[in-house]
């Protein structure tokens, strides 16, 4: 076709929709950026927006919360007798078993903007770690590299981008040699995307010849993964299981070999990783059980903005907390789940966000708003839980697994998470019997960095390194990797 039929199409599209001042500059676009602006047009998805426009954009749609919200049954982080004890063992070695075997892969979605972080470029080529300032992709690369070695088998990384940021992942990659892993072990593929409007319902125009789009949320994860065709693929090659995890957490457990048993004993289709919250109203999603449409028990996850405050508080006889299962965005996705999905062809909700957006106005003049003047539309990837016919919820401990980078400064910030980094390192150095000198407050007097070459949990480090090898002096800076040779 070609633009002047384009354009015509577009121009009837859009003049249906109330949209037609996305095409106000056309006069003054040369052909390529015409072509662009067409392209971003026919993106998209005008039915569907039509019925977002009304029921999410001009309004915010009334919060519809599930009758009789439970508190989810939890597995105990450490087993407590000895039926439980023998349980994790079998469950260990199931899972050990499925990643020797070819059956995991890992999944971490990285398409969001880390605009709270201030950091100019993907999320994950963030330097992190305490002494080596390795960047989150590659603590996560390293610890697929060693599991590779300790299971002697490959173990396929997808990765998902955004268009925004997709170019400049795959060349930190390159640039960086796939962190030692194989290039076509390493698979990224693009979420998709959703306009951003003015409270009006009319959709922004971040230049004249471009929509202001952004990611359509992490909910996005299980759409892309099927239409990229990454998932049949993985479905080709043998793989039952992603191992999802986002970009901002360090301190993740890439590929866990307990939790992916206790998932396949259960025979569950999404189990989740949660922690005991931080305080009523800490900002995590909280794990709760809810009755489905056919009257069986489902699993869902209720946002901290969307929990009653009579709930978040909520205590039991004992005096503990009710509603105590924070998610920390950890899941295992059964891949035949995640097929028959979008088999199905299934939608997940949208929420609404108002947020700042810069845009042009009617004129062409650019505008960078002081305060949130529009609204994105997401899909969350625990919208899925719901949809899932058995799930499994696994406790883990903060400590050991949730340290997530989202602020320039302050809680959730670069400095939390290498204090995080450091502190289990120092944790996991005691329980190999080496001694880390404290500080009067308990915290470690020395800076440690272990390699995820080297140990990703403290059962490895211990039997990596041998208690007198090591000894940490107060305030030295000690870096763990394995030895050459
Ligand atoms: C998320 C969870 C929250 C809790 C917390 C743990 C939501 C709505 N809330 O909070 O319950 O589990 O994480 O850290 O998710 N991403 C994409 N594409 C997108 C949007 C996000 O890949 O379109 C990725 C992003 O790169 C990041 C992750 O998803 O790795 C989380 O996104 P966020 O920082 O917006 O989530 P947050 O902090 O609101």
């Amino acid at each position: 076709m070609s633009i002047p039929q384009h354009y015509q199409r577009a121009k009837e599209l859009l003049a249906k929709h109330g949209q037609s001042h996305l095409l106000r500059f056309w006069d003054d676009l040369d052909d390529a950026r015409r072509a662009a602006l067409l392209d971003d047009v026919e993106q998209l998805d005008m039915e569907l927006l039509a019925g977002l426009i009304d029921s999410h954009v001009r309004n915010a749609p009334p919060l519809e919360l599930p009758d009789r919200i439970r508190p989810p049954h939890a597995l105990p982080n450490e087993p407590g007798d000895e039926a439980t004890r023998q349980r994790y063992t079998d469950a260990r070695a199931l899972g050990e078993q499925l990643i020797r075997d070819g059956k995991v892969a890992a999944l971490v979605v990285a398409g969001g903007q880390g605009t709270r972080l201030g950091f100019d470029g993907p999320k994950g080529a963030f330097p992190v770690s305490p002494l080596r300032n390795k960047p989150l992709f590659q603590l996560f690369a390293e610890q697929v590299r060693n599991a590779q070695r300790r299971y002697g088998t490959g173990i396929p990384w997808l990765i998902m981008t955004s268009p925004t940021n997709d170019a400049a992942t795959r060349a930190f990659f390159a640039a960086n040699g796939h962190f030692g892993l194989s290039a076509e072990q390493v698979l990224f593929f693009t979420q998709g995307t959703m306009p951003a409007f003015d409270t009006d319902g009319r959709i922004l125009l971040a230049e004249r010849h471009r929509l202001a789009l952004s990611p359509d949320g992490h909910g996005g994860t299980l759409r892309a993964l099927h239409r990229s065709g990454v998932l049949d693929r993985l479905a080709d090659a043998g793989v039952t299981v992603l191992s999802y995890f986002q970009v901002d957490n360090p301190l993740v457990h890439v590929i866990d070999p307990l939790f992916i048993g206790l998932h396949a004993e259960t025979r569950s289709q999404v189990s989740s990783k949660t922690i005991p919250k931080a305080g009523a109203t800490e900002r995590v999603g909280n794990f709760c059980v809810v009755t489905g449409p056919d009257g069986a028990d489902r699993l869902t996850v209720i946002e901290y903005s969307d929990l009653p405050d009579e709930l978040a508080h909520a205590t039991g006889p004992d005096g503990r907390r009710l509603f105590d299962a924070g998610s920390i965005a950890i899941h295992l996705f059964d891949v035949a789940f995640v097929q028959a999905l979008n088999a199905g062809g299934f939608g997940l909700p949208f929420h609404r966000a108002l947020k700042k957006v810069p845009h042009i106005d009617d004129a062409g003049r650019p505008v960078e708003p002081a305060k949130p003047n529009g609204v994105k539309l997401e899909t969350f990837v625990f919208d899925a839980l719901p949809l899932a016919a058995r799930t499994m919820i696994y406790t883990t401990r903060r400590e050991e697994e949730f340290a997530p980078v989202k602020n320039a400064e302050g809680s959730d910030s670069p400095a939390t998470a290498r204090a995080a980094m450091v502190a289990r390192a120092a944790r996991w150095l005691g329980r190999a019997g080496v001694a880390v000198p404290s500080r009067p407050d308990g915290s470690p007097d020395a800076t440690i960095e272990i390699s995820p070459l080297l140990a990703d949990s403290a059962e490895e480090l211990a039997s990596a390194i041998e208690p007198g090898s090591v000894v940490p002096a107060r305030g030295a800076a000690l870096y763990l990797e394995p030895q050459a040779g």
